[in-house]
């Protein structure tokens, strides 16, 4: 099956990234065909810094490698790179329903912080749907707040393909109820326009500092501890299996739970989950043109795998005048 998502190099990744994305991509790779890609188009509705956006990519390259994308195996490059994509986007915006397109969480959201409200901000599921559809994807694993996108992306497929004939397969979301919304040390959704996010290669004093930091509430410790809404349950939770959650679920209902003590083990929990891959991650950095060359053969591969459907789409809507 060929299986498909992208990440914006908007921020540093996180663990909310790694959870509801990353890491199901990589896994997904040993049976699968994966198409993994940095989303800076995307990330341009809300990076306004070049050089930082520049840095951003590179380190979204590196993260995905270091944390096992074999670039051999699976197709993985940069939007950009592709820039095909953008006249997909055109092809597909004349089907996406502007009451569709207004009924995007996200886009209120993100106007709702303060992002200046833009034509790409609105526009952001249309470039979504063409990442989908311009390379067939078939299943396409995301965090539950990309609910939303994925069903805009196959309604504008759907409309497309009822407007000018079969063109696109219509792609099916792949979200994982356990890790649906990782939540950030605030307790909103981990995010990183938000400032409250566990970094996957933080560096080991910052991301100490900010384990200690996660919200508590002020449940005396001679009382049980909530289980539900409680982002330090939660984020722990992630890196345990069942037996160790409902432990760790056990522990919390048993009065003399100190946060503290919780806050210190998660730290050593994510701490050791990474440790493996550090290392590589430094290497990585260190080796720039390997990373560059790995992007560039990704770029070939998914170049490739565009061309039949970005033709068969401009053929059934009529650009071939020629013929
Ligand atoms: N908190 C989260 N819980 C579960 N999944 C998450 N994802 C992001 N945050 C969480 C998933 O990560 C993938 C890539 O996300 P993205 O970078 O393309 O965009 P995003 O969802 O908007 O991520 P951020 O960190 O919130 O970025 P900004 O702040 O720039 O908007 C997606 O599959 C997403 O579901």
């Amino acid at each position: 099956m060929r299986i498909l998502s992208g990440i914006q190099p908007s921020g540093t990744l996180h663990l909310g990234n790694y959870f509801g994305m990353m890491h199901r991509m990589i896994n997904y790779q040993a049976n699968n065909e994966l198409f993994c890609f940095l989303v800076n188009y995307h990330a341009l509705t809300t990076v306004f810094d070049a050089g930082l956006l520049r840095q951003q990519t590179f380190n979204a390259a590196c993260d995905f490698l270091a944390l096992g994308l074999d670039p051999d195996k699976s197709v993985f490059w940069v939007q950009s790179d592709v820039p095909e994509v953008t006249e997909l986007t055109w092809l597909l915006s004349n089907v996406a329903g502007m009451g569709l397109l207004e009924r995007s969480h996200s886009y209120k959201d993100k106007i709702a912080k303060g992002i200046p409200a833009s034509h790409g901000l609105f526009a952001y599921p249309v470039l979504m749907a063409a990442d989908i559809l311009l390379f067939g994807g078939e299943k396409v694993p995301v965090g539950k707040d990309q609910k939303q996108h994925l069903e805009i992306a196959r309604d504008i497929a759907i409309r497309f393909n009822g407007t000018y004939g079969e063109t696109f397969i219509i792609p099916e979301p792949d979200i994982e109820e356990d890790v649906a919304v990782v939540p950030g040390i605030d307790g909103q959704k981990m995010s990183k326009s938000y400032g409250n996010t566990l970094e996957i290669f933080a560096d080991e004093k910052s991301l100490r500092k900010k384990v200690m930091s996660i919200k508590t509430d002020s449940t005396p410790v001679d009382e049980p501890k909530p289980v539900k809404d409680n982002p330090l349950f939660d984020l722990y939770a992630l890196f345990l299996d069942e037996k160790g959650r409902a432990e760790l679920e056990e522990r919390f209902l048993t009065p003399g739970l100190r946060y503290g003590d919780v806050k210190k083990e998660l730290f050593g929990a994510i701490w050791e989950h990474f440790a493996p891959y550090r290392k590589e991650r430094e290497r990585l950095a260190a080796d720039k043109q390997f990373v560059l060359a790995a992007m560039k053969k990704g770029a070939a591969k998914a170049r490739a795998a565009a061309a039949p459907f970005l033709e068969k789409a401009r053929r059934n809507v009529g650009l071939d005048y020629r013929n």
